[in-house]
C-alpha cells in the first residue's frame, strides 16, 4: 500500500477521499481564524505523500543554456532572504458540489472548504532563478515545477506558471520551508513547496524537487489535461483541452460559513459569517447580504485585517448581525462579494457549469428554519 506512511490527520477535518487523501475543514471552524491551524488547513493530493529526508533532499534548479544548473539543500534555501508572506490558497474545485446538483461532472465532492489561508515564510523564487542567472526573456517563458511525489509509472506532480510572475519580486512567488512558523507539515509539502499569491492551488507544487525554466507550459497531465475551463456545452466527447487557457488567477469568492445550510435558528437576531477572496491580488471591497433570497441586501463588516491594494494575496473575513424579519419561518441566505476591479459573482450556477466542475463562484445560497 503505497499509502501506508502517510501522516496521522485531524479527526474533525471532513474526508473526501481517504487515499489519495482530500479533505476539508468544516465551516464553522473554517471561519475562526483568520490563519487556519496547519491540522485544519483543506488537503489536496493526487498521490500517496513521499517520505522525504530533510538531509539528504535536494533541490534541483535547471534552466535553458546560458543558466547555471544549481542544486540546493534545505541549508542553501535558508541562505536567500527569508521572505514571509500570508496567502489564501484554494483549489479549483471548490465548491464543485454546488455544480454536481446542476448536473453531473468529474470530479471530488468539495463543499466549501477548499480554501485555507496561511503564513508562508521561505525564499523568493525571483531571488533563486536570479542566482541561476536568469533574466526575464522577450519570449514568452513559462517556470515548471515537479512534485516528489509520483504515481506508480513514476510519473511525478508536475504544474507551471508564466516566467514573468516568477521573476516579479512584487509577485511574491516563494519557496516555502516554513507554514505559520513550523516546518511544512508533511501533507502540505514537506520540505519545500512553490507558493503563488492570488493563482490557483494546483500550481502550488508540494514536495518540490525540480524548478526548470521552459519555452512551453509544463507537460504534466495537470496543466494541460485539467485544471481548465469550458462552455457548459462542452461534454468529454466533445472537449478539446488545448482550446482553453491553464487556470492561474482565480476568479472573485464568497461563501457562508455560518449559518450551515438546513440549521435551525432562533428569532430575534441572526449572525451570518463567511469569507471573500479573489484572485490576482485584487482585494474585497464589498460584501453584499440577502435574507430574501437575494431581493434585498444588507452590507456585511468585513474583519479588521486589512489587505494592500495589487497585493491582497490572503481573503477577508465578514460578518452580518442582523433582525430576523418578524413572522419569517424560513430565511433563505445569500451572499455575493466584490472586489477592486468591480467583479461579481455569477447569481446561479447554471450558466458556469463546466465538465471539470472548477471556478464554481455562484452566490453561495443557504437555507435555514427559524424557531419562534
Ligand atoms: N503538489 C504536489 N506535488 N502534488 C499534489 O497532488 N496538489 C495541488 C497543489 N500542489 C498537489 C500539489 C492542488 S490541486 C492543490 S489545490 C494544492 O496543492 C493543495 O495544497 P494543500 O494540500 O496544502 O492544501
Ligand atoms: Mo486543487
Amino acid at each position: 500500500d503505497p499509502y501506508a506512511s502517510d501522516p496521522p490527520r485531524h479527526p474533525a477535518l471532513k474526508v473526501n477521499s481517504q487515499r489519495p487523501f482530500n479533505a476539508e475543514p468544516p465551516p464553522e471552524l473554517l471561519t475562526e481564524n483568520y490563519i487556519t491551524p496547519n491540522p485544519l488547513f483543506f488537503t489536496r493530493n493526487h498521490l500517496p505523500v513521499p517520505n522525504v529526508d530533510r538531509d539528504t533532499y535536494r533541490l534541483h534548479i535547471v534552466g535553458p543554456p546560458g543558466s547555471q544548473s544549481l542544486s540546493l539543500s534545505l541549508d542553501d534555501l535558508y541562505q536567500f532572504p527569508k521572505h514571509e508572506v500570508t496567502v489564501t490558497l484554494q483549489c479549483a474545485g471548490n465548491r464543485r458540489s454546488e455544480m454536481t446538483k446542476v448536473k453531473e461532472v468529474k470530479g471530488l465532492e468539495w463543499k466549501i472548504g477548499a480554501i485555507s489561508t496561511a503564513r508562508w515564510a521561505g525564499a523568493r523564487l525571483c531571488d533563486v532563478l536570479a542566482q541561476a542567472g536568469h533574466r526575464l526573456s522577450k519570449t514568452e517563458a513559462h517556470v515548471c515545477f515537479e512534485g516528489l511525489d509520483s504515481d506508480p509509472t513514476g510519473t511525478a506532480y508536475g504544474a507551471s506558471i508564466p516566467l514573468a510572475r516568477a521573476l516579479d519580486p512584487e509577485a511574491e512567488v516563494l519557496l516555502a520551508y516554513e507554514m505559520n512558523g513550523q516546518p511544512l507539515p508533511r501533507d502540505h509539502g514537506f520540505p519545500v513547496r512553490v507558493v503563488v499569491p492570488g493563482v490557483v492551488g494546483a500550481r502550488h507544487v508540494k514536495w518540490l524537487g525540480k524548478v526548470s525554466v521552459e519555452p512551453e507550459e509544463s507537460d504534466s497531465h495537470w496543466q494541460r489535461r485539467d485544471y481548465k475551463g469550458f462552455s457548459p456545452s462542452m461534454d468529454w466527447d466533445t472537449v478539446d483541452f488545448d482550446s482553453a487557457p491553464s487556470i492561474q488567477e482565480l476568479p472573485i469568492q464568497s461563501a457562508i460559513t455560518e449559518p450551515q445550510d438546513g440549521e435551525t435558528i432562533q428569532s430575534g437576531e441572526v449572525t451570518v459569517k463567511g469569507y471573500a477572496w479573489s484572485g490576482g491580488g485584487r482585494a474585497v471591497v464589498r460584501v453584499d447580504v440577502s435574507l430574501d433570497g437575494g431581493i434585498t441586501w444588507q452590507v456585511a463588516e468585513l474583519d479588521k485585517e486589512e489587505q494592500c491594494p495589487r497585493k491582497a494575496w490572503a481573503w477577508r473575513l465578514w460578518q452580518l448581525r442582523a433582525p430576523v424579519p418578524a413572522g419569517q419561518k424560513e430565511l433563505n441566505i445569500v451572499c455575493k462579494a466584490v472586489d477592486d476591479s468591480y467583479n461579481v459573482q455569477p447569481d446561479t450556477v447554471a450558466p458556469i457549469w463546466n465538465l471539470r466542475g472548477v471556478l464554481s463562484n455562484a452566490w453561495h445560497r443557504v437555507h435555514v428554519h427559524v424557531t419562534p
